[in-house]
């Protein structure tokens, strides 16, 4: 048996927080704490190679930084002799290996790692995610009996319980909770990002790469270029750029899109706190008293504090509410494939060979390319969910289950049938338009729906809302497009159709679009 332990704590991936509470009932004189890097976890999706890098070297990083604290840290490599392959393996091997110490693990992110866990009938002491203001309990207590829940209330909850952007009064700071209407600029011409700030490779990550592109070659997405945190240093780093040449902007040019620039205003910090390098009270601290220095407008500081607080904590609410029948909804009855060009970007509509292109190469787009290109489309186009949702799942560095499904089959597919969000995100290529400048380089003609050259988000809009009628027609906030529909000629109606199902045909036949 090895050097036995009183009591051993388990530390995911996604977990790497000082602060967590489970540090709380350890003694780093007597007890152990067990990382492992797990073959199922790296490839139970095929996760973009960057993805696996940022999660194993910050693993590592972060077990060193506990050793240099006085823990003792027993770590499987993926590489390791012995690695049984899966966290539960893990959790068993080295619970028989340490004399069977008493087992403490912090809540999952993913339904599916808890339930494997709880499956090895060890006897395991649960820790909340203290990194979260919302627990899971108080969040099954809001959403109580109500038969539909909206964002908007739960945030102004989270606003009043977190005292942030309030008059000393309770009221919100500027009269209203929600400035979200002034944060739909287009960018105009010549305005572009910061220069992004980017990270070198150390040693440790080095050493990932290589094993990542030994194990993991087949997964799509590129290995090489990745520069993103793996410390909390680093993550802090990345922080403080955005707080200083981003922020202010971020508010009115969130929806943006443009012609390579991957990163625009956003902050790029969502992988970095969805596996606990930074600190959610910080970042809405900061941005606060960022706003109250003069230095941030409010419609930027409310808007990033309300993705924060309201958006974020509001889906992972409703995934441990609705888990695990959840990720089979789908109301559309949607069966259709992913199209191959998802895993390719080869694509000739602009917008998505921009968007699926930066994911390849980055592991990452912001929330409009998610939602109204990618989204947009696979929503259009009847895709089944459980195959967009594995898709975003796997592509990109900050997907998370509770935090990916939601997202995605709930706002972008509305397979929920409305649960989670009011209406379906559904726009033509107008939107697209409207919000970037891709369309001017296209191969297709936004101002066409119904010819061969017709940018495809046209007609597939109009297909979508004709073939939904029946669900979709009586919703208050698709009045205005049914209306539209209705004044339609009968003959432009069935130009429109023919031309949906002609692309829907295109796509059946494994064509790129
Ligand atoms: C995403 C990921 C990957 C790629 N690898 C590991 C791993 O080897 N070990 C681990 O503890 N966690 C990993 N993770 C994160 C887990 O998948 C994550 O903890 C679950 O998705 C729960 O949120």
């Amino acid at each position: 048996m090895k050097h036995p332990a009183r009591r051993l704590g388990l530390v995911l991936g996604d977990q790497l927080s000082f602060d967590l509470s489970l540090f709380a009932a350890l003694d780093p004189a007597r007890d152990a704490v067990l990382m492992a890097e797990v073959n199922e976890e790296a490839s139970y999706v095929p996760h973009h190679p960057h993805k696996i890098v940022l999660v194993f070297s910050a693993m590592r990083h972060f077990a060193a930084a506990l050793e240099e604290r006085g823990w003792r840290v027993i770590y499987t490599r993926l590489d390791a002799p012995g690695n049984s392959g899966s966290l539960a393996g893990e959790l068993r091997r080295w619970h028989a290996a340490l004399g069977e110490p008493e087992l403490h693990l912090t809540e999952c992110g993913e339904w599916r790692v808890e339930d494997a866990l709880r499956a090895t009938g060890l006897p395991l002491n649960w820790h909340a995610d203290s990194r979260f203001l919302c627990s899971r309990e108080a969040f099954v207590r809001w959403a109580g009996e109500r038969k539909q829940l909206r964002m908007e209330l739960f945030y102004r909850e989270m606003r009043k319980r977190s005292g942030l952007l309030l008059e000393p009064d309770g009221q919100p700071l500027g009269g209203s909770w929600n400035f979200d209407a002034d944060n739909r600029k287009a960018l105009p011409k010549g305005v572009r990002g910061p220069f992004p700030a980017r990270f070198g490779q150390d040693a440790i990550t080095r050493e990932v790469v290589a094993l990542v592109g030994e194990r993991f070659a087949h997964h799509y997405g590129r290995l090489e270029g990745f520069d993103y945190p793996v410390t909390h240093a680093e993550a802090q780093a990345l922080w403080q750029h955005f707080l200083a040449f981003a922020l202010p902007a971020f508010g009115d040019y969130q929806d943006a899109m443009a012609e390579g620039e991957p990163y625009l205003f956003h902050a790029r910090i969502s992988a970095a706190l969805n596996i606990g390098l930074l600190d959610l009270r910080q970042l809405c601290a900061d941005v606060e008293s960022a706003h109250r220095q003069g230095q941030v407008p409010l419609n930027a500081a409310e808007g990033f504090i309300r993705q924060l607080i309201g958006w974020r904590e509001y889906v992972r609410g409703i995934y441990w509410l609705r888990m695990p029948d959840y990720a089979t909804l789908n109301v559309f009855g949607n069966s259709r494939p992913l199209p191959e060009f998802y895993w390719t970007g080869r694509t000739e509509m602009r917008c998505m060979a921009q968007a699926i292109g930066q994911t390849l190469e980055l592991g990452y787009a912001h929330h409009i390319q998610r939602l109204m290109v990618t989204g947009n489309f696979a929503l259009l186009a009847g895709i089944a969910p459980a195959a967009i949702c594995e898709w975003y799942l796997a592509v990109y560095l900050d997907a998370f289950e509770w935090v990916e499904l939601p997202n995605t089959l709930g706002m972008v597919m509305h397979a929920d049938g409305g649960y989670l969000g009011s209406k379906p995100y559904c726009a033509s290529g107008r939107y697209i338009q409207r919000m970037s400048d891709h369309c001017a380089s296209c191969r297709y003609r936004v101002d066409r729906a119904t010819e061969e050259d017709a940018c495809p988000f046209n007609a597939l809009y109009w297909h979508f809302l004709m073939r939904h009628s029946e669900r979709l027609g009586r919703n208050p906030r698709l009045a205005m497009a049914y209306r539209n529909l209705q004044h339609m000629d009968d003959a432009r109606v069935d130009a429109l159709w023919e031309r949906g199902e002609r692309l829907l045909a295109r796509l059946d036949a494994g064509e790129a679009l």
